[in-house]
């Protein structure tokens, strides 16, 4: 019998689920995976589903699984001619993004889930989860989904299994990893993270008649880091429910991460091609919402000049034995903001998601097809928006939720990199952060060192998006673009970063920049026109890594001299330029006392290395000694 019919025998055995399809020799075979069929059937116990289905990650279980989603309304099929093998599925609108005040880090002891993450006591949280899922599943379908994160058998890959009652999820889950039988076949030799979810809803005695079942009362997004197990319930939501993601592949897998020496991190990765074909990777760490999935397969306005597509998310990085770092992607699909993505910002993405896609919350056109701000200048007439009312009734209303999504997979996308299934990841040259700033931080800033670039990351802030629930607009700080997605103390993770210097020769490590697509002039519009032109902004850092672009050093690290920013055909008047590019002493004294004010809540887990970088800024700013320097 093959491996993956003798794992189900044993499953199906022990669920006492009649087995004969798949078993017509003798059951004598060794127990492989007894933690997994033990925790299936306790899972069974807890919310006593009617059945229990083993997802083999086919084409057929994912059509069948589509075709009932659309006899229950939760799925609608778009024209076939304009978008084949595409869904729109409409969320209830309470459940639209991610629940950051819901989310929780139960670790044995608060220090250690930090003073940003939210905490419970593990064992209380515990019983209340299980009150919770007692029964949730009655008169429904437990899904059992063996997902791989990174490509099956990659040193840096992990193996997870989501149980879920949501068919939405298990079909979205078949886009973002690599899921199904090949990963059982894994998991008759490895371990797993166990991730639990269930919508909530309907209740056993509910009738709920809804396309999109969520819990109203009770939504929980729980990480037992020390198990490393995840628990959701009541949000079916991107992050909240496809637990792959944000759940596994950064709140677990950071501090997995930590444990063991790597890094798990919330960032896109990119290969770069100069003219005369030379090629690099870059990962960038971006805030949600502020541009990761755009850069990461931006087409270049700059002839000759090639990004390839590996991650839009997602990094893990290692370093291996030759002392350099690598990263691969542990997801297999995007789950990208929909709205802003046009032929002219985005073409790439535009074709990746002509077919095999799922939209959630966009608007549908009179011709069966997904529309969203953005897209074209104005909606066609006749849509109906991402709650499904014809819009002509609400003018006023976006037709598209701010955080509508496509999920769509990546080897679909026309810019999809050579190595995206390279089970040894690719060498990163470059880190980028960034974040949305309307004023002071400059289009394009080089760190002086590793640890000037930690504390660049330490800096990262960002005005607020639609892709978490809260207000929208207002600066916050997100170190690292990780602040919601660490999954320990955010000081300790801090001088995790630092560590790296002492794990291999410096010089190995990728040099680190920060960039900043998003300030605005006095009229409130976007100084940079963004997206294709950011490629302008890649080439500069290719080309110092080479030791090629000119910089000035200024107090806060190598800015671009006027010069040597590649600006050909760009109609960009040089007061821009100049704005872009500007280090302005007064705001960035500013800056260091609000970073003096905001560092204080890691108290004395906040590393000296870090205190004294934000130290010797401040007496550079004071000293504004900015001098043209040549390349290195
Ligand atoms: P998450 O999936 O939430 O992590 O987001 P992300 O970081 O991948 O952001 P994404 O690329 O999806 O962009 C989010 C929004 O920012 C979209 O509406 C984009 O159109 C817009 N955006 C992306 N890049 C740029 C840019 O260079 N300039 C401007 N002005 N807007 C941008
Ligand atoms: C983000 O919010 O950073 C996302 C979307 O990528 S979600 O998967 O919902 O977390
Ligand atoms: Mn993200």
């Amino acid at each position: 019998m093959q491996p993956f019919y003798q794992t189900l025998f044993f499953l199906f055995c022990f669920l006492g689920i009649n087995t004969e399809v798949f078993c017509n020799s003798s059951p004598n075979i060794p127990f492989q995976n007894e933690r997994l069929a033990a925790w299936i059937a306790e899972v069974e116990n807890l919310c006593s589903p009617d059945r229990v289905h083993i997802c083999d990650g086919s084409q057929e279980e994912y059509d069948s699984l589509c075709e009932e989603m659309v006899k229950l309304k939760s799925f609608i099929r778009l024209n076939d001619s304009l978008r084949p093998d595409c869904f729109l599925s409409r969320s209830s609108c309470d459940d639209v993004a991610r629940l950051e005040d819901r989310t929780f880090i139960c670790s044995f002891h608060k220090k250690d889930a930090g003073p940003t993450n939210n905490w419970r006591d593990p064992v209380e949280m515990r019983s209340h989860l299980k009150n919770l899922f007692k029964g949730c599943m009655r008169g429904r379908t437990m899904y059992v989904i063996p997902f791989s994160m990174g490509p099956i058998g990659s040193p840096i890959a992990q193996i997870g299994v989501e149980i879920t009652d949501s068919p939405y999820v298990v079909c979205s889950m078949r886009i973002m990893t690599r899921m199904g039988k090949e990963v059982l076949t894994e998991l008759l030799n490895k371990d797993f993270v166990p991730c639990l979810h269930s919508v909530g809803a309907p209740l056993s005695g509910e009738c709920l008649d809804t396309a999109w079942p969520c819990n109203r009362e009770n939504k929980y997004i729980v990480h037992f880091p020390e198990t490393k197990e995840i628990w959701s319930f009541g949000s079916g939501y991107g992050g909240n429910a496809l637990l792959a993601k944000k759940c596994f592949a950064l709140r677990i897998a950071s501090r997995m991460g930590r444990e063991e020496g790597w890094l798990a991190e919330h960032m896109l990765i990119l290969g770069i091609e100069n003219p005369a074909g030379e090629k690099k990777y870059f990962a960038a760490a971006f805030p949600s919402a502020c541009g990761k999935t755009n850069l990461a397969m931006l087409k270049s306005s700059l002839p000759g000049w090639k990004i390839t597509l590996v991650g839009d998310d997602i990094a893990w990085m290692k370093i291996k034995e030759d002392g350099k770092l690598y990263a691969i992607n542990p997801e297999a699909g995007m789950f990208g903001v929909a709205p802003g993505t046009s032929s002219t910002t985005n073409p790439h993405a535009m074709e990746t998601i002509q077919k095999d896609t799922i939209f959630t919350n966009v608007g549908l056109t009179k011709e069966g097809d997904v529309w969203w701000e953005g897209m074209t200048k104005e909606a066609p007439g006749g849509c109906l928006n991402w709650m499904g009312e014809c819009f002509e009734h609400c003018p006023n209303e976006k037709i598209a939720h701010p955080n509508a999504r496509f999920a769509t997979p990546i080897k679909n996308c026309p810019c999809v990199d050579e190595a995206f299934e390279d089970p040894e990841g690719v060498l990163i040259s470059a880190i980028l952060f960034g974040g949305r700033r309307q004023s002071v931080i400059p289009l394009v800033t080089e760190s002086f060192s590793w640890q000037h670039g930690t504390f660049f990351g330490t800096t990262v802030s960002s005005e607020a998006t639609a892709a978490a629930n809260g207000p929208i607009g207002i600066l916050r700080h997100d170190p690292f673009a990780m602040l919601p997605f660490c999954g320990y103390n955010m000081g300790d993770y801090f001088s995790h970063w630092l560590s790296f210097e002492k794990r291999t020769d410096p010089s190995h490590l990728p040099k680190i920049f920060y960039v900043n697509w998003f300030q605005k002039g006095e009229d409130g519009k976007f100084l940079w026109p963004g997206f294709g032109e950011n490629g302008r902004v890649l080439k500069w850092i290719f080309e110092r890594l080479d030791g090629k672009a000119k910089a000035k050093k200024t107090p806060i690290g190598f800015v671009p001299t006027l010069e040597s920013m590649d600006l050909t055909g760009l109609p960009l008047d040089h007061d821009a330029l100049h704005q872009l590019l500007k280090v302005d002493q007064k705001a960035w004294l500013q800056e260091v006392e609000e970073l003096k004010r905001y560092f204080k809540i890691f108290d004395h887990t906040f590393p000296k290395k870090l205190s004294q970088e934000l130290f010797e800024l401040e007496n550079r700013l004071h000293a504004d000694l900015s001098e043209e320097v040549s390349p290195p």
